[in-house]
């Protein structure tokens, strides 16, 4: 693969500096100020030959489409698998078939239980008689950053019913109802020989590259969470199959929560997820290039909401994600990526939705905004120019039991904050600012309110719109269940939980560690009782100045204090991300439900992470609380799993050979060199699996 952080991870941990001269980038330009004259702006952004704030969002141009539902003639084919099950598909535990086709057109049973997935499909959506279906094709296209400046080949998610080329970042928006099962089928066509028909795909690395997609927020079996090696690798497909709903209730009074059933916890109805690539060593990179978009589930909660004017109908006109992002390019216009910078990307260059400092055309009425940043590395504090209130109304994944009004809120690499915004009073023109000052990837070097980077312009228009319901703080969302009327968020109290664990994440020979550990993807750092009682967690930032914000897979967590204090206003409820400042201790609570691991949780500065800032999660069934065969194989650091059900190409597994592959101790620098990181000595060749296929 050519300059790969999996062929130089080895030389710059052990020499433990930076060993080849990295190309430099050009810079960009951070746009208008706070306050200056319109006219300075035409000076900024020379190095592209563009003024700030001069090219759209508009539908399908940065604002991105939704994903088309297949049905009738369109549904996929071959059709997604049923659970294989003896007699069947029905409710109880599946026996793995170990058959490639149970990956390829349907459920992987690579680790064993499942519950009767039918189960996911009962409420909300009783008259859906299958999953909803989505087809998503992985292609490197060419994607225009600047307006009138190069197009230039990005990785991008493109609508399977669309032409080829026309993948796009972010990628298409998926809406679904919660409680109506998804599958969604990718087909990886970033293969080493892409491109041929001049179709607009394109192919400049000539090399295959691997992917796995995790739906970040979902709550969903191992298969289908991305695992980091549980891979879609080049000319082949995958399908991934998504609940669309939160976790069982656990019983108060066994403290357990039901093998079957649909008594789903009404606290972590999922509303704002994202899908990005999660492929080990390599994501930052994929994600950088491009492999991101918006994952939406619409809940009656939310519809009530809308209904009742307090936010505007969900994936409707004012219903808009703003993916934040910075990026650097190289002199050419070609996207920036050093494979050696393991501190984490930033970019001196801010995009909107793949868009260098666009403008938005706004109402004067109240939209909602699903803010993502999607950067690599960058935090952000945001806020509006004329210093207007913001009505948060969801972190991460889950909307808050109330409104919380903000000035500016903080937003890490994977977050998301839900946020309401009215433009009834707002003057003509409104900008969405960043004041965080961060000078590389190890941390937010300080908040400068007077000096405020522009990343979009709000174009506000038109007559001023009848009072609508306010959204303000207080305005009650989900609500608190015994509180409000209706209300369905609850807090994981001191008596559900039933294990401690403390997780420090610190550095080790110039990559990352979690308990001192490096991540081994066939090594588990925790068995939590599947669907039993809570689980606190420390969670203690050791590496000095670093920041690391940690993201839990599976399920999200409620932080009960930061350094013995309570966390801000907006992020004391659920999130799937606590962003550690430096020194920072988070004291968190989490529950494990519904699905066996492997699991990952992990720092969300991606570079971090592909450094193995990783560790692996495996919640496991107790008798009483599910029925599971365990068949997995047991994640001890050695024991290899099966190349078929998992992806892993086969050749790589034989390479798994006992201490050979993953480096798992501190202090193993002179094994390093051998051992590798990923798979240093596997080359991701399509051809080798035999069942490569056409996607163009
Ligand atoms: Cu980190």
């Amino acid at each position: 693969m050519g300059l790969t952080r999996r062929s130089l991870i080895k030389g710059s941990l052990v020499a433990g500096a930076v060993g080849l001269a990295a190309p430099r980038p050009i810079e960009g330009k951070r746009g208008r100020r706070r306050g200056r004259a319109k006219s300075s702006a035409k000076s900024q952004g020379r190095v592209f030959g563009y003024t700030p704030f001069s090219q759209p969002l508009e539908p399908g141009f940065g604002l991105p489409l939704p994903l088309t539902e297949l049905t009738g003639a369109n549904r996929l084919d071959p059709a997604p698998g049923l659970y294989p099950r003896p007699g069947g598909p029905g409710p109880g535990p599946i026996a793995p078939t170990h058959d490639f086709a149970d990956v390829s057109h349907g459920i992987a049973p690579e680790f064993g239980h499942f519950p009767d997935m039918n189960q996911f499909k009962s409420g909300f959506s009783l008259g859906n008689t299958h999953e909803t279906e989505f087809g998503l094709v992985l292609e490197e296209t060419l994607h225009q950053f600047v307006p009138g400046g190069p197009e230039v080949p990005i990785f991008a998610y493109r609508d399977i019913t669309q032409p080829p080329g026309s993948g796009t970042t972010p990628g298409p928006t998926i809406l679904t109802d919660v409680r109506a099962p998804t599958v969604l089928r990718s087909y990886n066509a970033l293969t080493a020989d892409r491109g041929k028909g001049g179709d607009g795909q394109v192919n400049t690395t000539h090399h295959a590259h691997e992917s796995s997609i995790h739906l970040h927020g979902g709550h969903n079996p191992a298969h289908s969470d991305g695992y980091p090696d549980f891979y879609n690798l080049a000319g082949e497909s995958r399908d991934y199959w998504y609940t669309n709903c939160g976790p069982q209730r656990t019983n108060p009074a066994t403290n357990i929560a039901p093998v079957q059933g649909d008594d789903f916890d009404p606290t972590w109805i999922p509303t704002t997820c994202w899908y990005h690539d999660h492929a080990m060593d390599v994501t930052g990179y994929n994600v950088a290039k491009g492999l991101a978009g918006f994952y939406l589930c619409i809940d009656e909660r939310e519809l009530e909401l809308a209904d009742s004017g307090v936010i505007p109908a969900p994936g409707g006109p004012q219903d808009i994600g703003l993916v934040l992002t910075d990026q650097r390019f190289n002199a050419d216009g070609t996207i920036f990526y050093d494979f050696l910078d393991h501190n984490g990307r930033i970019g001196d260059v801010f995009t909107v939705n793949g868009k260098v400092q666009p403008y938005l055309e706004v109402e004067r009425r109240k939209y909602r905004f699903r803010f993502l940043n999607g950067s690599n590395a960058r935090i952000y504090e945001v806020r509006l120019s004329t210093g207007q209130k913001m009505c948060i109304i969801g972190t991460d994944t889950w909307l808050l039991p109330r409104g919380v009004e903000v000035e500016s809120f903080e937003i890490s690499a994977g977050m998301r904050q839900d946020v309401i915004i009215d433009f009834r009073d707002a003057p003509d023109e409104v900008y969405l600012e960043n004041i965080m000052i961060q000078k590389n990837g190890r941390k937010g070097n300080k908040l400068d309110p007077r000096n405020p980077t522009p990343l979009l312009q709000f174009r506000v228009r038109g007559p001023r719109y009848p009072v609508e319901t306010p959204c303000v703080d207080g305005t009650v969302i989900r609500g608190f269940a015994g509180v409000d009327p209706g209300g369905q968020w609850s807090p994981i109290t001191e008596d559900e939980v039933i294990v401690h664990r403390q997780f420090a994440f610190d550095r080790s020979a110039g990559a990352f560690t979690v308990n001192g550990r490096y991540f081994n993807p066939r090594r588990s750092d925790g068995n939590p009782k599947l669907g039993v009682g809570a689980e606190q967690w420390t969670m203690e930032n050791k590496a000095g100045g670093w920041w690391h914000p940690i993201h839990t897979h599976l399920e999200g967590h409620q932080v009960q204090t930061v350094n013995g204090k309570l966390p801000r206003r907006e992020r004391r409820y659920n999130q799937d991300l606590t962003l550690l400042h430096g020194g920072e201790v988070a004291e968190t609570r989490v529950k494990f439900r519904t699905f066996t691991g492997p699991f990952v949780f992990h720092c969300h500065t991606i570079e971090h992470e592909d450094m193995r800032m990783m560790g692996v999660i495996d919640p496991t069934p107790t008798p009483g609380n599910t029925e599971a065969i365990d068949a997995t194989p047991p994640l001890d650091g050695k024991t290899r799993i099966n190349a078929v059900v998992s992806g892993v190409v086969p050749e790589c597994i034989d390479l798994e050979h006992e201490g050979y592959f993953y480096f798992d101790e501190v202090g193993d620098l002179d094994l390093i060199d051998e051992r590798g990181v990923g798979f240093p000595e596997c080359e991701f060749d399509e051809k080798r699996r035999g069942n490569r296929k056409e996607f163009w």
